[in-house]
């Protein structure tokens, strides 16, 4: 009789894929692990029965696909990035696992309705906006494209905040998504790193003469891993997000046990496993607190730990990182990780500096997301060394190596030395992240063709002189299968009617659609669509915000974060003026307008122009003059699972921030790719949209960026926009006398003194243009023939912006990474 346990990889016995299958597996869900007999269970229930049934069969193939990728020598790209914006998780991956219907249909069987369950789900919103949502985007594609591509981020235990307006201004209430437990995360308590803070460098000098360092005592805290299955479409391949919790370690106490304060102690563990409490709610500006500081070094310190445990465990040298491994920065958040893999390499794995750095930088590559000043992260030298005094030596170092090549480049140009080191003097002493991800990683990609450029010329412009080879271009993109597959299964079924499915799995292919475009048939058929989105989102605002809006009407969108550079208030003013056209008897064009966005906490400005909005919609909704011509709302509360609902209803999509602000965008794509038409600025990949739909399909209006760099350094006062234009003037007028609100002239006059004085975003100089943008749009709107027409080329010739092609320009022009789809078993599943 054999003793020694058997550790050999069991088999899997596929589990049944079909109707009947699923029932069964969902009804013992029930009684198994939710622990309920069927006839009492709630709702929530059968989402978690349901939850567990679907989780099943992915993590089977999950494991499948890890041994392929073991056996095969496959390089594995590292995807770090301090927020997934994922949304709910059940259809998503009912929909990749390829028994969506089916389910569907068991739920039925069982007296369950479907839609009423996925609904119980909450947002897993572990994200601010667009870099979150992309990196959701991005694991569900490397799934999808059968890529060994992992992610690593923080499993924080209260999301982005859920957004309420009391009654007008946004108030924040806290996330709580983890409440009930998350059916879909697998903890691994054995996969716990101690990640130390604080503390001091020890030298020790050799025999040799050489020196070694090591970071000792300060604090520790574990990193647990909780693995999230991320599942491929329409393949096998399930790979994995893998988010660290913090947890106190067990000796967290000992020296309050010992005084006898055993309250004091376990208080204590609960702030250190504050780290991992709470996603920073900030969208376009840097925090600079320590708390901030130590989620970003506990995330990657765990994260690389574990991909060099990995690497070794697989049988393979430090050598072989550069082969087996890339890691890509997604911003500057995680950029500690270059000190952070120089300080392992060095001090844990014994090699020398020269070594380690070549290595480092050929295993790093870093993502850009803003050109703006105020969202760049630095750090005060002095919060660095208190809480990573070895990482603050080697940034040191690596900012002394790379001067001197400098210096050796340009002898005597002190300037450029001043413009370019890794530390910045100016205003107390701050490591500038971004000159540390830059000389760190062998590649800098931009999201948009313009950002690249404005990167190349402006930010980085003397990094581009040293290295032009190493800045390149990764337009964004977006997954079709949540954004057109999901969102919209109307017009799914509508396109695999008249073109077939390849196009989910290669969106170039929408272009056979072209043809058709034009067809009075087709066009009848995309009206209808069109209209039962609408339906579905005049469902969603009457649930939310109480307000009717008919659904015959232009919607017109504006949906993303609020910012002053995304020109909420150009919007606004417009939305003024059709209602003073309409009171003064004009006849207008009737729309909807909808808004959804949150705003920082702290920016007061943005809070200011959320109330103002739910002002002026207040006073247009409710006045019987204006009735259903126009009606304005702004939905409580835009998050992944509401833009499902708004983006396919929309008409006209709202992209407007002023000319060289916004990196890329990505919800202008979603919105084209849904048959909505962009108003918008030469502004990220607006250009690169109207290139690819043509400029006849998109409203493109304002300054372009070397026009707003132009008028800026006119310096003219904003206020001279106003003359000669009556009716832009009476708009703001109005906002500034307090028109739309009953009780707090304060904000009301605040705002109309900014834009007169201030208007640092060139509102009111790019007004007159937009207005007649937005003209036009209704003008080509009156004629439906025409506006099928061009909503329908949009469509079809958006396969440029599929966020698999981003994820294949990432593994060729920076990970050189191929992908590895799991073969099919024999006998499905
Ligand atoms: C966004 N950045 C860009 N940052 O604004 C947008 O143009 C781009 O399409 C998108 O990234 C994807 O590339 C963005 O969402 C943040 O939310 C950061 C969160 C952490 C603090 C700094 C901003």
């Amino acid at each position: 009789m054999s003793t020694s346990a058997d550790t050999t990889a069991p088999p899997l016995s596929p589990l049944p894929h079909d109707t009947e299958g699923l029932k069964q597996s969902i009804r013992d869900a029930m009684v198994r692990f939710v622990g309920k007999d069927p006839k009492q269970a709630t709702q929530r229930d059968w989402l978690d029965a349901t939850s567990f049934a679907v989780r099943e069969r992915m993590i089977e193939r999950r494991l499948l696909t890890r041994r392929q990728f073991d056996a095969e020598d496959v390089k594995r790209v590292y995807y770090l990035s301090m927020e997934y914006l994922i949304g709910r998780m059940l259809e998503a991956n009912l929909r990749n696992t390829g028994i969506l219907d089916e389910t569907r249909e068991a739920l039925a069987q069982l007296g369950q309705d479907y839609d009423e369950i996925v609904a119980w789900e909450d947002d897993a919103a572990l994200g601010n906006g667009g870099l979150g949502r992309l990196a959701a985007c991005i694991l569900e594609s490397l799934a999808t494209q059968g890529y060994p591509g992992f992610g690593y981020g923080i499993r924080y235990e209260y999301g982005m905040f859920r957004q309420q307006f009391e009654p007008y201004r946004q108030v924040e209430h806290p996330d709580n998504w983890l409440r009930y437990g998350n059916p879909w995360e697998f903890p691994r308590a054995e996969r716990k790193y101690p990640i130390r803070f604080y503390g001091e460098v020890v030298e020790h000098h050799r025999n040799d003469g050489s020196v070694h360092y090591s970071w000792e005592d300060g604090e520790q805290i574990l990193a647990m891993a909780y693995d999230y299955p991320t599942a491929g479409y329409g393949r096998r391949n399930v790979n994995n997000l893998r988010l660290w919790g913090a947890k106190a370690t067990r000796d967290f106490d000992l020296r309050y046990f010992n005084e006898g304060d055993y309250i004091r102690a376990v208080a204590d563990k609960s702030q250190s496993e504050s780290i991992s409490m709470v996603l920073y709610p900030n969208d376009a500006t840097a925090i600079g607190k320590e708390l901030r500081l130590k989620q970003e070094y506990f995330f990657v310190a765990a994260s690389l730990h574990d991909i060099l445990d990995r690497h070794t465990e697989l049988g393979y040298t430090l050598d072989d990182l550069p082969h087996q491994v890339a890691i890509q920065l997604n911003d500057t958040h995680p950029a500690i990780a270059v000190a952070e893999l120089m300080r392992l390499l060095m001090d844990r794995h014994g090699l020398h500096w020269a070594r380690a750095w070549e290595l480092c930088r050929q295993v790093f590559a870093y993502t850009n997301h803003t050109l703006m000043p105020e969202a760049l992260e630095t750090w005060p030298v002095d919060l660095m060394t208190r809480v990573l005094p070895r990482h603050m030596q080697i940034i040191y170092r690596i900012n002394h190596e790379f001067l001197e090549m400098v210096r050796r480049r340009f002898p005597g140009d002190e300037e450029r030395l001043k413009r370019l080191s890794l530390i910045d003097e100016e205003g107390g002493r701050n490591v500038r992240m971004a000159h540390l991800a830059v000389v760190g990683s062998h590649q800098i990609n931009g999201v948009a063709a313009l950002h690249t450029e404005l990167l190349k010329q402006t930010l980085f412009a003397d990094f581009y002189q040293l290295w032009p080879e190493r800045f390149v271009n990764v337009t964004n993109g977006v997954t079709p299968r949540l954004w057109m597959i999901q969102a919209n299964p109307e017009l799914t079924e509508f396109l695999g009617e008249k073109i077939g499915h390849d196009w989910q799995y290669d969106l170039e292919r929408l272009r056979a659609l072209e043809p058709w475009v034009a067809d009075p048939e087709l066009q009848q058929k995309f009206q209808q669509v069109k209209r039962k989105n609408k339906e579905r989102l005049a469902t969603l605002v009457r649930e939310r915000t109480g307000i009717r809006i008919r659904t015959d009407v232009l919607f017109d969108v504006q949906i993303k974060r609020i910012h002053e550079y995304k020109r909420q208030l150009l919007k606004l003013l417009h939305v003024i003026e059709l209602y003073n056209r309409i009171r003064d008897g004009e006849n207008v064009p009737p729309r909807v307008v909808i808004f959804g966005g949150k705003a920082a906490p702290g920016y007061q400005r943005a809070k200011d122009i959320i109330q103002v909005i739910n002002e002026v919609a207040d006073v247009i909704n409710h006045d019987p003059q204006v009735g259903d011509r126009l009606k304005c709302v702004f939905i409580p509360n835009y998050e992944v699972s509401a833009a499902t609902v708004i983006i396919p209803a929309a008409d006209l999509s709202e992209q407007i921030s002023t000319a060289g602000f916004e990196a890329s965008g990505t919800g202008n794509m979603k919105l084209a790719l849904n048959g909505a038409l962009t108003v918008g600025t030469l502004d990220g990949a607006n250009i690169e949209i109207r290139d690819a739909v043509g400029e006849d399909n998109i409203f493109i209006f304002g300054m372009t960026e070397s026009e707003v760099v132009a008028h800026r350094a006119r310096g003219e006062v904003p206020e001279a926009m106003l003359a000669g234009r009556p009716a832009l003037s009476r708009t703001v007028e109005m906002i500034e006398q307090g028109y739309f609100t009953c009780d707090d002239n304060a904000t009301h006059a605040e705002l109309g003194h900014y834009l007169r004085h201030q208007d640092p975003f060139f509102v009111l100089a790019d007004y007159p243009a937009y207005r007649e943008a937005c003209e036009r749009a209704d003008a080509l709107y009156a004629q439906p023939e025409c506006w099928n027409t061009a909503a329908l080329t949009n469509i079809a010739r958006m396969g440029y912006f599929s966020i698999d092609r981003t994820v294949r320009d990432y593994a060729e022009k920076i990970w050189d990474a191929t992908p590895e789809p799991v073969a099919p078993k024999r006998n499905g599943g």
